[in-house]
């Protein structure tokens, strides 16, 4: 294999339990963002647009969909016969173990892989972050202090800060502390997941830990790096970074893309971000349709009111029908005279006509209040809702309904469906 200078790991085999139906039968990369794209779109084209070439990418639950979507990486120009991407998940290589059970133990497991570029450098990324960012800047950083690690971090509110890894510096931006999620973080400079690590630190570490049951780097491989002593530096970021891990930060990122000048811009020439998009036709706007402050993807047609909305492609929104403030993914259909309000709804669901989305209080869920602790309405792929359906705040509705089990068609805020035969 040729040597390369900087290669990229990226994690993208997370649960993503936190986005509740939207990832039941989906890995969270693969999830549908800003009406065009997958999450994992950002990362990748970060890499390439950074000028690196070679990714990895682990994965391990729910993996079709995202393998199918990345491929052999040709929107991202990464199907190249020297590196370009390649998909790794765990059962196919080790012999002792057949799942990735951490973060580091899934890096660890494919030390081979990163070997056989004999790179100087790697770059650990999540599959979950929607951000633009250079890592050849921060390669260049890395080297200018001799590091032998350098986290990516940025200020956050210090009420959000024990969600994650913290970490204090010194004036010259050597951490001195780190502190993996504390109940009570001394700082509000928060570590954003993405490290840079000099190959030989990465691979003693890897080696000495491995076995760590679930090793995990903000757990495991910073404080044992952090014990040795080693240089690790802290690369401060400024510009727009979101972790898309929960429905409500979901939700708030997609409509960030319609605000009037958005922080995240996705029309900048200098920063593409590529997908694998199919041909489709364009979208068809009615004459009685009306569309205010809304990305709407290509082969839509929309006849009914929609706004401040992030409408996928291929998305049929019938006469009279309301959608607000909500996310559509593809090939979904609303029937007519149907309100829609604040609702994120995944691919493929049909909801009939003179249904109410989104309606009355918000009320906890009866699920999981973790997942479900806003006043989305979420509804899962493949969906179908009867005409005349009313549904109530913070409900979710995964697979095909059985609605008939709720008096009058009406499902009050915070009551969960489960998909026929799921249980
Ligand atoms: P978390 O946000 O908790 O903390 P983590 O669960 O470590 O993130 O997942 C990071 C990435 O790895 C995700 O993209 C996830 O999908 C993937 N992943 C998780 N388990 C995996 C496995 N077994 N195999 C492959 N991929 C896996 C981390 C850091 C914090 C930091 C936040 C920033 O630990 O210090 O603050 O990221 O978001
Ligand atoms: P998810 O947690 O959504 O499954 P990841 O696998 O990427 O997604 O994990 C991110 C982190 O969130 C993990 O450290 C996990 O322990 C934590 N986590 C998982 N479920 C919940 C939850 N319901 N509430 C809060 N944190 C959670």
């Amino acid at each position: 294999m040729i040597k390369k200078e900087m290669i990229a790991m990226l994690l993208a085999g997370g649960q993503g339990s936190r986005l509740g139906v939207l990832t039941s039968k989906v890995a969270k990369p693969a999830v549908a963002f800003g009406g065009k794209y997958k999450i994992i779109d950002f990362p990748l084209s970060n890499c390439i647009n950074s000028g690196v070439d070679t990714v990895g990418v682990l994965t391990q639950y729910q993996p079709l969909r995202l393998n199918a979507h990345i491929g052999i990486g040709i929107p991202w120009d990464l199907d190249r016969n020297i590196g370009g991407v390649t998909v790794l998940p765990p059962y196919e290589r080790s012999e002792n173990t057949d799942w990735y059970t951490g973060t580091a133990n899934a890096i660890y497991q494919n030390i081979d892989y990163m070997q056989s570029y004999n790179p100087e450098y790697v770059v650990i990324l999540s599959g979950d972050h929607i951000y633009k960012m250079d890592y050849e800047v921060m390669l260049d950083y890395h080297k200018a202090n001799n590091a032998d690690i350098t986290i990516a971090v940025m200020p956050v509110p210090i009420e959000e800060a024990s969600r994650f890894g913290v970490v204090i510096a010194d004036e010259n931006h050597r951490i001195t502390e780190f502190q993996e999620k504390p109940p009570v973080p001394k700082s509000n400079l928060a570590s954003m997941g993405i490290y840079i690590f000099s190959w030989d630190v990465l691979k003693e570490a890897l080696l000495a830990l491995k076995n760590q049951p679930n090793c995990d780097f903000g757990k495991h491989v910073i404080p044992y790096c952090f014990d040795k002593e080693q240089r690790i530096f802290a690369y401060e970021y400024s510009s727009y970074w979101k972790d898309v891990g929960t429905l409500q930060s979901y939700w708030e990122a997609n409509m960030e893309l319609i605000d009037i000048v958005p922080e995240f811009n996705l029309y900048e020439e200098f920063w593409k971000i590529y997908t694998k998009s199919s041909s489709l036709p364009p979208q068809y706007v009615a004459k009685e349709a009306s569309v205010e402050r809304c990305i709407i993807g290509n082969g839509c047609e929309i006849h009914g009111n929609v706004s401040n909305s992030v409408i996928s492609a291929n998305v049929v929104i019938e006469e009279g029908a309301i959608v607000r403030d909500s996310i559509i993914m593809d090939n979904t259909v609303i029937k007519k005279g149907t309100v829609v309000d604040k609702a994120i709804i995944a691919e493929n669901v049909v909801i009939g006509e003179k249904c109410t989305i989104g309606t009355g209080e918000y009320a906890e869920s009866k699920l999981d209040t973790r997942v479900y602790a806003s006043d989305l309405v979420v509804i899962g792929e493949n969906s179908t809702v009867p005409s005349n359906v009313t549904v109530g705040r913070n409900v979710a509705i995964s697979g095909k309904t059985v609605i008939s089990d709720y008096p009058d068609g009406k499902l009050e805020s915070g009551d969960y469906i489960i998909k026929a035969g799921e249980i």
